[in-house]
């Protein structure tokens, strides 16, 4: 089976909750091989183009607020299916709708301030690792 690749974000209420290592536990009990890791603080010029495709939705200017308010750890996940995988293991965007177990439905605050991101597609996952990883960065 082929292995894939996603990028994930521990998101800055997370981080400052100190939830960190325990969702780092859950991604390497899930099966994921971290192939990048970096903690770092996302400028907001970044955040408004890293999102670029929400940028007319109302919820736009409090994103990027949230996304630059605190450190973020960006990682890549390695694993056979590993965007689908990792979507299912953060749990539905709304922690309200998340699954028991997930972790938006352990950790996160509401929908905006919802703890972890995922790639949503092979396409998104090939912009959003070089966003944030050089190909010397791919371990
Ligand atoms: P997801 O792929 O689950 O991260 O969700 P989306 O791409 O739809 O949304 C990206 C981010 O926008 C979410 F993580 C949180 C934020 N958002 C809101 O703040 N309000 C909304 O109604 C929808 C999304």
């Amino acid at each position: 089976m082929p292995l894939d690749r996603t990028l994930a974000i521990i998101k800055p209420d997370a981080v400052k909750n100190r939830h960190v290592g325990e969702i780092l536990t859950i991604i390497e009990q899930n099966g994921f091989r971290i192939a990048a890791m970096k903690l770092l603080r996302i400028a907001k010029p970044e955040a408004e183009a890293f999102y670029a495709v929400h940028r007319e939705r109302p919820f736009f200017p409090g994103l990027v607020t949230f996304m630059t308010e605190g450190p973020v750890i960006v990682m890549v996940l390695e694993r056979v299916d590993a965007i689908t995988k990792w979507r299912d293991v953060m749990g539905a965007t709304n922690p309200a709708n998340a699954a028991e177990g997930t972790i938006r439905k352990r950790f996160a605050e509401n929908i905006e301030r919802n703890c972890v991101h995922g790639s949503d597609a092979p396409e998104t996952a090939a912009q959003e690792i070089p966003f944030f990883f050089s190909t010397a960065e791919l371990l």
